[in-house]
């Protein structure tokens, strides 16, 4: 390697290593795409022991990289065989938050789809019960679930301070999901279980699953009961150009969007003048089409027009991508220097769904690791 492209790899290793030690939010993250390969592929194996599954066929189909939009929801189908009984769902719950953690993620919001499922004596409550038995497992990092001062009197930002020798703290929340092959009736159980879970970590409501499948008007009375409810709301917007559906989306007017890809131009500038915060999710976009490219992503759109937005993952794991690597991503493609992605960063403190108690030590959170790393 010559001088200059050993010069060129330290920066590159250098600018790496400082988005891991950025500290940051997540927002859009949901359970089952975060999963570890080598847990997938460790379920896979006790599955093919057992010859539910035939292994050789689903590690291809784990390890491979690129997915489009309908393979990612055929791998959903295949991860949740793999993955929905109370103990796995325990385990993938708990390595998700320490994965986060270990890059430095201090405030993550996880949403999950609660699932019956009679065969394994699931019901949606003990679906969500052994996610949270996972938070609650967790060893090497603290984990703050029910509220600033749940475990003790000292705050997450006077723990998070540099140079700390003591555990590393993050704040989790639930979203519950309501995938959009349900019924109103079994979305609306899902926004009554997350009334029910309110006092458990559990803080709002996520509209996911395949863009192309179910209608609008399925789902729109527990979205407004969620809304009545006093909920947080969250929708994934225009994955697919669904103009009836993404008009029905802005005029809902939901807490906060995901992706926002196929907007045309009037709804785009429908979506700039509500302000409704954005979940970015690069990556994903790239590798399922929503975005022609990372260069192309409108990410640059929205940031030049300041309009309020998130970096966010969306399946770490689906997408073998992290954090960390998106605010790299945003910097090696758009040019954002490290004030820039600093600011990005911090800005999401305020658009996360918990309550101010959590975002006044978020703040501080930032401000000490201001003085560190700029
Ligand atoms: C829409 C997505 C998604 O809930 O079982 N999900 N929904 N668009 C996406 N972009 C790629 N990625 C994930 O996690 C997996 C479920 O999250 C939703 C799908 O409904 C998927 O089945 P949980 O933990």
């Amino acid at each position: 390697m010559d001088t200059e492209t050993e010069g060129k790899a330290a920066a590159v290793e250098e600018m790496r290593e400082w988005c891991v030690a950025l500290p940051k939010v997540e927002l859009h993250a949901h359970l089952n795409g975060s999963v570890r390969n080598s847990t997938l592929l460790e379920l896979a194996k006790q599955l093919g022991d057992k010859g539910i599954i035939v292994f050789e066929d689903v590690k291809d189909v784990i390890m491979k990289s690129d997915r489009s939009l309908p393979e990612c929801f055929k791998l959903f189908d295949l991860f949740h065989i793999l993955t929905t009984d109370h103990d796995t769902v325990t385990r993938i719950a708990k390595e998700v938050v320490e994965d986060f953690a270990a890059e430095n993620v201090v405030y993550l919001e996880i949403r999950t789809t609660p699932k019956n499922n009679e065969a394994k004596g699931m019901t949606k409550r003990s679906y969500m019960d052994a996610v949270i038995k996972g938070l609650k497992a967790v060893e090497d990092v603290d984990v703050e679930l029910f509220g600033s001062n749940f475990r003790t009197n000292e705050t997450l930002s006077s723990k998070l301070l540099d140079g700390d020798t003591k555990k590393k703290k993050i704040y989790v929340r639930l979203l519950l999901s309501i995938d959009r092959r349900e019924t109103t009736s079994a979305a609306l159980d899902t926004v009554n279980l997350a009334m029910e879970m309110m006092d458990q970590g559990v803080i709002g409501i996520d509209l996911s699953g395949n863009p192309v499948v179910g209608e609008w008007e399925t789902y729109l009375p527990a979205l407004q009961h969620a809304k009545n409810l006093g909920i947080p709301v969250t929708i994934h917007c225009g994955e697919v150009a669904n103009r009836k559906e993404i008009q029905a989306v802005l005029d809902f007017c939901p807490q906060r969007l995901g992706h926002v890809c196929c907007l045309n131009d009037v709804e785009w500038k429908k979506l700039k003048s509500l302000m409704i915060p954005v979940e970015i999710c690069l990556t994903s976009n790239v590798m399922t089409g929503g975005a022609p490219s990372l260069e192309l992503h409108h990410f640059a759109d929205l940031y030049n027009a300041k309009h309020p937005l998130s970096l966010c993952t969306d399946d770490s794991g689906l997408f073998s991508t992290s954090l960390s690597n998106e605010y790299y991503l945003v910097a090696t493609t758009f040019g954002l220097s490290k004030s820039e992605l600093f600011q990005l960063a911090q800005d999401a403190v305020q658009f996360v769904f918990a309550d101010d108690v959590v975002k006044k030590s978020l703040k501080e959170v930032f401000k000490h690791a201001e003085k560190r790393l700029l």
